[in-house]
């Protein structure tokens, strides 16, 4: 069994792994969470843990999937194993189960004591639009059915008991409420905050089914679900809060800007509402949050719920495909694969097949089995030292990227790009200078 079952199970496990920046100072929920959230990942010091929020009793976390390292943690992994425990994990799904009880209704707020006021919801970027709920799990389930659905959906607070509701083409979400909506109905959904981070991963990942089941793969056991106090959708039991709310029909209000994926701002959008029911919690809850265009944003989005089928990908056009990464600092448009080539012209047509995998990736780097795809270091020094350009890349344009990509039309068609950054089988016989990995704690 897991050690690893709820979001406090999994700072626990953090904090022994030296991956937890725990902070006493006093913290401003405007900007100020945002921005020592953004100077932790750059200098790589864990997830940030702020115990006092300025006018808040509820303490924050954020960037708690921020990095690789992180991610190996709550999949209790290695690095280059998370592709392949994501892998299975979509091939071998495991049902939830039904409790009557759980810790995230040991408290419940409801009608007109509901407040999300009361919660610590950051604004983070400089311009965003207002306070956000960026890392809260939206769970929804069919109107007229049982399939249930996770996903992330930004919401800005607009009251009381009001939030706005970016929901984009392509999502499950946007099917059950298009469904309500053409009944003129309220869709009831409820949003989880503070769960297991096998289940975030799993609510950033698309499957046609209910994405818990990712989440119990994950874990190699059924996730435990409770139902809502005010409708039947089943939420996580263990969440630290829930807020349960409804999509209103025929309406649309603007929200934004918000910091998105590919590090630049939104524009406002006009986006449905939600109306909140009531917010049940766990006693001394914990609020989680995802900054905006954080590496935790683009990881929990593009890189591993992409990552396996980029493996699929690559290694259908070649069997030397050793592992593929898709760094959280390219955005999602740049996918990166390790190889053991057996013919010079195979890093050609594994890039092909990479760009081909998400219309998303738009460079794609092959590199050798010596290079490290986990260091930005390691796979610059490649492309310094093993790429003719003129032989090495090559460009394929007019081909369909993301309309948010600011190098691609409002279509999204743009070029992408393919660098074989391998060393050529003719380059002079050259070896690379390697240090062999030791433990430095007999030194230090
Ligand atoms: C932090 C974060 C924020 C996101 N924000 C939104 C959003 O505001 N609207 C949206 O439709 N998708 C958003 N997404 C993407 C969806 O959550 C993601 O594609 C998910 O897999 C959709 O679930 P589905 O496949 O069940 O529809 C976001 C993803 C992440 C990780
Ligand atoms: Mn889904």
């Amino acid at each position: 069994m897991s050690k690893i079952k709820d979001l406090r199970s999994f700072i626990e496990v953090l904090r022994a792994n030296n991956q937890l920046a725990e902070i006493e100072k006093e913290v401003a929920i405007e900007y100020e969470i945002g921005n020592v959230l953004a100077n932790l990942e750059k200098r790589n010091m864990g997830a940030g843990f702020f115990k006092n929020v300025k006018g808040h009793t509820i303490p924050v976390i954020g960037g708690v999937l921020g990095s690789m390292d992180r991610i190996a943690l709550a999949l209790e992994c290695e690095k280059k194993e998370i592709n392949e425990v994501l892998g299975k994990a979509l091939d071998n799904p495991v049902k939830p189960v039904k409790v009557s009880q759980a810790p995230c209704q040991e408290n419940v707020i409801l009608g007109d004591e509901v407040d999300l006021g009361k919660l610590p919801i950051p604004q983070h970027a400089p311009k965003d639009g207002g306070p956000f709920i960026t890392g809260g799990v939206i769970v929804s389930k069919e109107l007229n059915g049982t399939r249930q659905n996770l996903s992330f959906q930004r919401m800005q607070v607009k009251g009381k008991n009001k939030l706005s509701i970016m929901i984009n083409e392509w999502r499950h979400l946007k099917d059950f409420y298009d469904e309500a909506e053409a009944q003129g109905k309220a869709l009831p959904i409820a949003i989880a905050i503070g769960v297991d981070p096998a289940i975030y991963v799993g609510a950033g990942i698309r499957y046609d089914g209910d994405e818990m089941e990712i989440a119990g793969a994950i874990r190699g056991e059924a996730l435990e679900v409770v139902k809502c106090v005010t409708s039947d959708v089943y939420v996580p039991a263990q969440a630290e809060i829930i807020i349960e709310a409804e999509v209103v029909p025929d309406y649309r209000e603007e929200e934004g800007p918000l910091g998105e994926f590919t590090g630049h701002y939104s524009d406002p959008w006009p986006s449905p509402t939600l109306k909140v029911n009531a917010i049940t919690h766990r006693n001394n809850p914990i609020f989680q949050t995802i900054a905006g265009a954080s590496f935790e944003h683009i990881n929990l989005g593009n890189v591993l719920p992409r990552e396996p089928l980029l493996k699929k990908f690559t290694t259908y056009v070649s069997n030397g495909v050793i592992n593929v990464h898709i760094p959280p600092y390219g955005s999602g448009f740049l996918a990166l694969v390790q190889i053991k080539k057996k013919n010079p012209g195979e890093p050609k047509n594994v890039a092909l097949a990479a760009m081909m995998t998400y219309v998303n990736i738009k460079n794609v780097i092959v590199v050798d089995e010596d290079v490290d795809i986990y260091n930005p270091a390691d796979v610059m020094w490649a492309v310094s030292n093993r790429v003719i350009p003129e032989r090495d890349i090559f460009y394929v344009p007019n081909a369909q990227g993301h309309e948010l990509d600011p190098c691609s039309d409002n279509r999204g068609v743009q070029t992408k790009m393919g660098i074989d950054a391998t060393l050529a089988d003719d380059s002079k016989g050259l070896e690379r200078v390697v240090y062999p990995d030791i433990d430095l704690s007999k030194y230090l």
